[in-house]
């Protein structure tokens, strides 16, 4: 049975990761820890510490004391607030991660952390983007999530952490709100859409991104994390998608189930030039060569799930 300490576990990927983990290998085998506690935290839900990933003694000490055998590192700041706050960005991003690193050579644990899309750049094949290609990103974050991807290379390659990763596209969810990505249009469209049945975009007409919604990318982290370690050959930042899609795909995903839906634009320059740098579509299939990734949400079935979800939310 696995025990894994998740950092980063109230952020948008955390807070549903450590649900699906207590459910997978039992509430007590999952420590959730963050730099504060919800404000309707309830200790039977199972352990939770509060950790901040810059302090390296802490992790540590909590790691240890909790006698864990799994890292899941997610604590990190997005692209679009990474580039407003760029060296509190290197001092989160990549102070974090080497200090969870550390923990996990020091204890001999084994090592999740997600890369991104972010981790390409404008020189970077667009369509059907290989798994190793050119990355040179112009964002902090990118530079953080390339640097992040070697990072854990070499604890693999010099120390043999079983360090393990994907590069995940923007994770459309309705539990817990994205903050400061530049993917974030693609989950306030849905709220936008059952509020007000109409939604401002921030990213421009024409613009496409890889998507994913989040049941897909947790059943990816649990698929990897289990997968047999002498058959990955990347180990770390599989690319992974489910869905390419620029934000008249939603519209019109959406207008199926909300047929007076409709969508504007007030382009963001900052956002837009981010997302302009970054993919229309990667290729997933080292994922599914190495530990049989596979998405079972496209754009249709996703927007069903989320509308039901969000319209939920406000009965
Ligand atoms: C962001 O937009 O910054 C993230 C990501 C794609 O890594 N959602």
């Amino acid at each position: 049975m696995k025990k894994i300490l998740v950092t980063g576990a109230l952020g948008q990927i955390g807070s549903e990761l450590v649900t699906k983990l207590r459910e997978t290998y039992g509430k007590d085998n999952v420590i959730g820890t963050d730099i504060k506690k919800r404000e309707d935290h309830n200790d039977a839900d199972g352990p939770f510490e509060i950790v901040d990933v810059t302090d390296y003694d802490r992790l540590f000490e909590v790691s240890k004391e909790y006698e864990v055998d799994t890292i899941m590192h997610l604590a990190a700041l997005l692209s679009a607030k990474a580039e407003a706050i760029p060296k509190k960005a290197w001092d989160l991003n990549m102070g974090g991660l080497v200090n969870a690193l550390e923990v996990a050579r020091e204890l001999d644990l084994q090592f999740f952390t997600p890369s991104s899309i972010g981790a390409f750049g404008p020189n970077t094949p667009k369509d059907d983007t290989p798994q190793d290609t050119i990355q040179r990103p112009t964002t902090m974050y990118g530079v953080n999530k390339v640097a992040g991807e070697l990072l854990c290379d070499y604890y693999f390659a010099r120390f043999g952490v079983d360090t393990r990763g994907v590069r995940f596209p923007g994770l459309i969810s309705y539990v817990t709100p994205p903050g400061g990505g530049t993917t974030d249009y693609s989950v306030e469209i849905y709220y936008e859409a059952v509020k007000n049945k109409a939604y401002i975009s921030y990213i421009g007409e024409g613009t496409f991104m890889d998507m994913m919604y989040m049941p897909d990318a947790l059943n990816a982290i649990i698929q990897l994390m289990e997968a047999d370690g002498s058959k990955l050959v990347h180990r770390n930042a599989f690319n992974i998608s489910a869905i390419s899609a620029e934000p008249e795909d939603f519209a019109k995903a959406i207008q199926k189930y909300i047929p007076e839906f409709k969508l504007d634009y007030d382009v963001d320059p900052v956002r837009q030039e981010i997302a302009e740098s970054w993919p229309n579509r990667i290729d997933s299939s080292a994922a599914t060569e190495e530990w049989g990734f596979k998405a079972e949400y496209d754009l249709d079935k996703m927007t069903k799930d989320m509308l039901a979800q969000v319209e939920a939310k406000f009965q």
